[in-house]
């Protein structure tokens, strides 16, 4: 790979050396990451300005689908836009995709000439999964891309870490009864910007519509606590209904957060949050490469397993022997 090829290459908006380095971010070895680390340096005055939005939502919820019709959408309005996809595949098969086994591909979205899709394993956090698709993103706005959409698996940590990564976080939720609302996790629901009701055509529109207004009283019982009441959307991504209506919502979610420069500090703590993760990932990593015969990590782990090491003091002999190295 020619280096300056690879920043002029990207810096024009080339599909090839965008997604080179991309892999080169995503490689287990040392040594691409370390190239990784400095084209994106490089390239560091070329980024921030896009709109990064992470949608989430339980598997098979529609959200591949959703995206597929809110890009054309985007794309019929503004057609000068350029999109990127990053779409979070489980690297387990036990870990997600679909529960209706029938998982959507954006086979249509992806072939447009503005649109570049992208999978993205979740290496878990062993792998830095999460601070990945951080950068990745970054490396999509220098090469030129307006708007980025994270497709999240709605299981586990991962899409609090995408919801803490974007300007805006989208829930797409599948119409349900009331008792199955009663076990959903509430916890995110303190992250959404706008929640989407999908799956709003057939036999399940009636309960999508009763659902909207269980959302709504939800999120206004909770407004006091926050200037921006998430709006709650029905659509049929299938339909490629109401899709529309969450654009224009969306750009005015956007603007609102602009408006009251949320939208600049939240984009300054997570520059912070993410060096501060990187910190401890790469600290981590050193420790793990620097055991001795003296210092054995899996042994110190043992001991605070069993209760026989205090956990501060593990981490200080561990600090102190990685000075000592
Ligand atoms: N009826 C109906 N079906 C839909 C709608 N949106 C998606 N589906 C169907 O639901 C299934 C799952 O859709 P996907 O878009 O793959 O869902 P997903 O949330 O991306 O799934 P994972 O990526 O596996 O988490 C597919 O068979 C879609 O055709 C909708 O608005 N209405
Ligand atoms: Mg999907």
């Amino acid at each position: 790979m020619n280096y300056n090829e690879t920043i002029e290459g990207i810096l024009k908006g080339s599909r090839k050396h965008l997604a080179k380095a991309i892999s080169l971010l995503e490689s287990y070895r040392e040594d691409d990451l370390l190239i990784a680390q400095n084209l994106l340096d490089e390239l560091m005055p070329s980024t921030g300005k896009s709109y990064r939005i992470g949608i989430t939502g339980i598997p098979g919820v529609g959200k591949s689908t959703f995206i597929e019709a809110f890009g054309e959408e985007i794309l019929k309005f503004e057609p000068k836009k350029k999109i990127a996809v990053i779409t979070i595949d489980p690297s387990s098969p036990k870990r997600g995709g679909s529960i209706l086994g029938d998982k959507v591909r954006m086979n249509s979205l992806s072939r447009h000439e503005n649109v570049f899709v992208r999978p993205s394993p979740s290496k878990g956090e062993q792998g830095g999964g999460a601070l990945k698709t951080y950068e990745t993103c970054l490396l999509m706005e220098a090469a030129g891309y307006d708007i980025i959409i994270i497709e999240t698996l709605g299981v586990g940590q991962s899409e609090y870490k995408v919801g803490q990564m974007v300007d805006a976080f989208l829930l797409l939720h599948m119409p349900a009864t009331g008792d199955e609302l009663q076990g959903m996790k509430r916890g995110i629901l303190e992250l959404v910007d706008l929640l989407i009701i999908n799956k709003c055509d057939g036999k399940l529109e009636h309960e999508g519509k009763l659902n909207k207004k269980i959302f709504e009283q939800v999120f206004h019982l909770s407004a006091t606590k926050k200037k921006w009441s998430p709006p709650v959307l029905l659509a049929s991504s299938k339909e490629k209904e109401g899709v529309g209506v969450v654009w224009q919502e969306l750009k005015k979610f956007l603007l609102h957060q602009k408006k009251t420069r949320d939208f600049q500090k939240k984009r300054e703590n997570q520059a912070l949050e993410c060096f501060n993760q990187q910190l401890i990932f790469k600290l981590n990593k050193k420790i793990r490469e620097k055991e001795t015969k003296l210092l054995s990590y899996e042994a110190i782990q043992e001991k605070i397993k069993n209760g026989l090491l205090c956990p501060s003091k593990a981490a200080q002999i561990v600090l102190e022997n990685l000075m000592k190295a």
